[in-house]
């Protein structure tokens, strides 16, 4: 099965609460790498207590999760897609590239916890987010964003 269709079947959890799932993995991501919550400033204040509950966390989890739909759902025709992800992720939040990946192995472990993504969805997702972490960086070299 191709690497998009190994991770889409265990998309369901996922898409029938993006929030949830999008808090779980931001407030994962900022324990387990504290220095990506002062990526985003709304977040940099938020207590690491306090952060399942917390609204915004959950919002942009939520966004982020939602977007990653997207990529998956275009099965690699995903330049439309990701051109303005790419450009506002380098032009105004400022984000370097690895953060991606930081957060890519935590969506796996999320999903494989959450949605029953096995250890081939784990290695598919590793691929995808691979061929589209590389995408946003021939994006970021293009706008002069060492990232
Ligand atoms: O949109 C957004 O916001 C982004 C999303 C994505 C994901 C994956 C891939 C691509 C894109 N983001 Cu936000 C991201 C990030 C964050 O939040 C944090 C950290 C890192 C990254």
């Amino acid at each position: 099965m191709a690497d998009y269709d190994l991770i889409l079947k265990h998309w369901g959890p996922v898409e029938a609460d993006y929030s949830a799932h999008g808090n779980l993995v931001l407030t994962r991501l900022f324990h387990e790498y504290p220095d990506t919550q002062k990526l985003f400033p709304k977040f940099a204040g938020i207590a690491k207590g306090d952060m399942a509950g917390n609204a915004a966390l959950s919002a942009h989890g939520a966004t982020v999760l939602k977007k990653l739909g997207e990529l998956l759902k275009a099965r690699g025709n995903h330049g439309a897609i990701l051109k303005p992800l790419a450009n506002s992720h380098a032009t105004k939040h400022k984000i370097p590239i690895n953060n991606f990946r930081l957060i890519s192995e935590v969506i796996g472990k999320v999903m494989g916890e959450k949605a029953g993504l096995d250890a081939a969805g784990q290695q598919a997702l590793r691929s995808v987010m691979a061929a589209i972490i590389a995408d946003i960086e021939a994006d970021y070299k293009e706008l002069g964003f060492a990232g």
